[in-house]
């Protein structure tokens, strides 16, 4: 048996079978974990200990906690969930709030107590978080009490469901007022680094989420991967951005990857674009982490960034065009860092900084990771053939008790879903989700590429393009088009749309069906929900 700090051994015996588990690779130097790791020790504790407790770490409206602040809160809310609410090792605890300091003294608490922090997006309903809860055994609960509304009315359904404490709540039962009879020191449980330390739950565009299991050595191997090598921030780096805690894009831009080097993070609840322009030249943040669509809508008001603190722009959770990489660069000089990352992986594998960044492509691998492009048997394609990703690296696809595991990961190798193509200089080219792609008349179409085209309209603010049935070719590219204020959604504009994308790009790959939109569904995290547009345009021209 290998030790284990979990007296609670839930996820343990939930990890996939051996055999369906992806290799994992530890060459890089940095990535050799000792076999007790607690990850809230090199994250936080140890910046204490090593005399940095006075540096600035968490900022929000109103608020500016030290690293000596953060870890007094973390340690008080560990001491109630230990001796008040009786959490022990393994369990798991769901966290719930927007992006706040809060949340991220819950989410060190979880860690230090050795559980499991289930972070959950805010805008989830009653039923989602029942599938969560009931998914992941969640016996503890920590939630802002703005949202308390939709867990209340999941936990009256949820017998495993037995102790919430809200915060941000001024009451006499709040978790602060629980925490100030508490001790700011807490000893921090002695963790395996395989043991699991989050649940975090994929979006799930199609079907139920997914939980995908992370030790503490994953959470560590994320920040010393994709930050160090491409990145490159400094302890005086001020990071800021968008996506929620419960993201893990958002966990590590805004909160592990800044900590791991002793720098400081801002913390918003707020994510639109004029809340962050403000933000950024009142924080003087100098690092931005938010999604392709948010810098679009953005950089019609970015006039204020240009020579401000900002020097570094990342962009993940969705393929970033080469229109929009250009207009952020003339909104605000900067050349943006594109990643793709994954809730599987943890965070970011495929990128490349903003010397090395090529527009149309994601990047390289990242260093720790090897990526390849495999064709339908499953072997390396041909440079420039279009196939499927296929990673790995030192984090990778754990499902919590989920056959889709399967289907994830082949012969050690995660497959992403994603259909890409490699250049001779190593630098990988995203085409389309696998499932997206689009064939009509037996020409295969990526949507994003279309959507790119359409991009460099100057009428088009935002597009999403899909596949439709059409009894003669099998499928037709169909566009939605939400166009800029100003211009008429008419035929003659639709028309204008079409012979543009021919002048553009292969005419073959024009929409030959465009209808206009007010907005495009979207998910939390800036995701194109396509599987939707597909859903409302099914039917039409067949
Ligand atoms: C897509 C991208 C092209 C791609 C994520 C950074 O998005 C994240 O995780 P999810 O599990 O989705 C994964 C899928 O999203 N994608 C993400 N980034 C890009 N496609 N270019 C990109 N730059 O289909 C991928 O398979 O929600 C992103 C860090 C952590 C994350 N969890």
């Amino acid at each position: 048996m290998t030790y284990s700090a979990h007296v609670d051994t839930f996820t343990r015996d939930n990890l996939p079978p051996a055999e369906q588990q992806p290799e994992f690779l530890f060459d890089l130097p940095e990535l050799q974990f000792p076999e007790r790791l607690n990850c809230a020790d090199p994250l936080l504790d140890d910046h204490v200990a090593q005399g940095r407790g006075d540096r600035v770490c968490i900022q929000a409206p109103g608020l500016r906690w030290t690293y000596a602040d953060l870890q007094a809160q973390a340690n008080r809310i560990a001491n109630v969930l230990v001796k008040d609410l009786g959490v022990v090792p393994g369990n798991r605890v769901l966290l719930r709030a927007p992006n706040n300091p809060m949340m991220a003294a819950c989410w060190f608490a979880v860690m230090k107590a050795g559980a499991v922090a289930v972070a959950t997006m805010p805008l989830l309903r009653a039923k989602e978080l029942k599938h969560v809860i009931a998914k992941a055994r969640v016996t503890h609960a920590l939630c802002d009490l703005r949202l308390a509304e939709e867990l209340k009315l999941a936990a009256a359904e949820s017998p495993d469901l037995k102790h919430i404490r809200w915060f941000n709540d001024a009451s006499a039962d709040g978790l602060e007022a629980a925490m100030a009879k508490h001790s700011a020191v807490f000893r921090n449980v002695d963790t395996a680094r395989d043991d699991t330390c989050i649940l975090a739950f994929t979006s799930g565009t199609t079907g139920q989420p997914k939980a995908t299991m992370h030790f503490h050595r994953d959470v560590m191997a994320s920040c010393v991967c994709w930050p160090p090598h491409v990145l490159r921030p400094t302890a005086d780096d001020v990071f800021m951005g968008t996506p929620p805690l419960a993201f893990t894009f958002g966990l590590g831009g805004l909160l592990l990857f800044p900590l791991s080097i002793g720098a400081s993070t801002v913390l918003l609840e707020q994510g639109g674009p004029q809340d962050l322009v403000d933000a950024v030249l009142k924080y003087k943040a100098t690092i931005l982490f938010t999604a392709p669509t948010s810098y679009r809508a953005i950089a019609a008001i970015a006039g204020p960034l240009r020579g401000s603190t900002l020097k570094k722009c990342v962009s993940a959770g969705e393929a970033l065009p080469a229109a929009t990489r250009a207009l952020w660069k003339e909104a605000t000089g900067i050349e943006m860092i594109d990643g793709i990352g994954a809730t599987e992986l943890m965070h970011i594998f495929i990128s490349a900084d903003e010397k090395e960044a090529r527009p149309g492509a994601t990047g390289k691998a990242v260093p720790g990771y090897v990526a390849c492009v495999m064709d339908d048997e499953g072997r390396p394609a041909p440079l420039g053939q279009v196939g499927k990703l296929a990673v790995k690296g030192p984090t990778g696809c754990r499902y919590l008790a989920d056959e889709r595991q399967a289907r994830y990961v082949i012969d050690g190798w995660n497959y992403t879903g994603d259909a890409y193509s490699r250049d001779g200089d190593g630098y990988f080219h995203y085409h389309s989700r696998t499932d997206d792609m689009i064939i009509s008349a037996g020409y295969n179409i990526a949507g994003p590429e279309v959507e790119d085209a359409l991009l460099r309209h100057p009428k088009v603010a935002e597009c999403g393009v899909i596949g439709i049935v059409d009894a003669e070719r099998g499928q037709i590219v169909k566009a939605i088009v939400v166009l800029r204020p100003g211009a008429d959604p008419t035929p003659e504009t639709a028309k204008e749309l079409q012979d543009f994308v021919k002048q553009t790009i292969a005419p073959y790959k024009y929409p030959r069906s465009v209808e206009f939109a007010a907005a495009l569904p979207r998910t939390e995290t800036g995701k194109l929900q396509r599987f939707r547009l597909r859903q409302t345009n099914q039917g039409e021209n067949r």
